[in-house]
């Protein structure tokens, strides 16, 4: 095993939303883990890269602090530190790409029988939140004076309360505002999972290993929604079955015989029925889809 500051520390939360899908990304890189008993670092055992589990608002400074050099949190997570952060010089680590996963939106939503016609009705109003940060500057983008109060936890109850008229929160299905009969009357931001890194230099050796994960993840991500499609068709038919794959760049042509054709493509878009349908009216045969595990470009 490589000394320990050879070795690339990824900080992953360590338990909540984000923690199945961050390590399950991982496993499909080829990463191997042994978790300690503390729970608190999952050592490599194929690679030199060991995972810090800590709580997602912990990753940003982690990363900005070069304690890690890589992270995955929510955007959401990272702008309200970034307001943080601000203030000590602005946050040093870089978002890398996104993830695909943990996907969300803060929406400011308000009781259900209030009237609501755009956000100049927040002006002289008290909104509850756990995102202060991200609420402020919202406010101060488009110069409303409202009241922010902070909620840990729980902030849809704070209407209720009276402690507020409004929320900002987070939303995935809607089923927590419409439980607690709140509705969503504007979106303060999207948010979805990211990778980030660290802006201070690494060492070659460890560069090369933080460059040889992202494109793993980029590879891991790309396949996703990809699709290997086979199919037998005319020759004649070749230019319209090749405009009918769905996000397929050069397919693979093999000759079976004077007139027909084997077609071979990668579609990084799912493949539907409709497709198949529309292949066979085209003339194609023998279609066959299959999952796509692994691709390197
Ligand atoms: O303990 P730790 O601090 O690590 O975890 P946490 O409790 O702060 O975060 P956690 O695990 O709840 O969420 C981690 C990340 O998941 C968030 O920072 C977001 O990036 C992302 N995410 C995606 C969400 C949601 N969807 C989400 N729906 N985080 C929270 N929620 C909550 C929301 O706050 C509200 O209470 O779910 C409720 C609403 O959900 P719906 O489906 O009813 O709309
Ligand atoms: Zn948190």
């Amino acid at each position: 095993m490589q000394p320990n500051q050879q070795r690339i520390k990824l900080a992953v939360q360590k338990s909540g939303r984000l923690t199945d899908h961050s390590l399950d990304l991982l496993e499909r890189c080829g990463l191997k883990f042994t978790q300690s008993k503390d729970q608190l670092i999952c050592v490599g055992e194929n690679m030199p890269i060991d995972l810090l589990l800590v709580r997602d608002d912990d990753i940003p400074s982690l990363v900005s602090e070069d304690i890690c050099d890589l992270g995955i949190v929510g955007q959401n997570v990272i702008q309200e530190k970034g307001h943080a952060l601000r203030k000590n010089g602005g946050a040093r680590f870089d978002q890398v790409f996104a993830l695909d996963f943990g996907h969300c939106r803060l929406a400011i939503a308000a009781p259900e029988d209030t009237p609501f016609a755009g956000i100049q009705d927040l002006q002289n109003s008290t909104i509850a939140t756990s995102y202060v940060g991200i609420l402020t500057d919202f406010l101060e983008r488009n110069d409303i004076q409202a009241q922010t109060v902070y909620f840990s936890g729980a902030v849809e109850i704070a209407p209720k309360l009276g402690q507020a008229d409004f929320i900002c929160d987070l939303v995935s299905t809607g089923s927590t505002l419409a439980a607690n009969q709140l509705v969503p009357v504007h979106d303060v931001m999207q948010s979805e999972a990211v990778i980030i890194q660290t802006r201070e230099p690494l060492s070659t050796g460890k560069q090369e290993w933080v460059d040889r994960i992202l494109q793993r993840l980029d590879g891991v991500l790309q396949v996703r929604e990809s699709k290997y499609i086979m199919l037998h068709a005319p020759r004649s038919a070749l230019e319209q079955i090749s405009l009918l794959l769905p996000g397929s760049e050069a397919p693979t042509v093999i000759p079976l015989d004077d007139d027909r054709v084997a077609v071979h493509a990668v579609c990084r878009e799912n493949v539907f029925w409709e497709t198949l349908e529309n292949l066979k009216s085209a003339g194609a045969s023998s279609l066959l889809v299959l999952p796509v595990e692994k691709m390197l470009a």
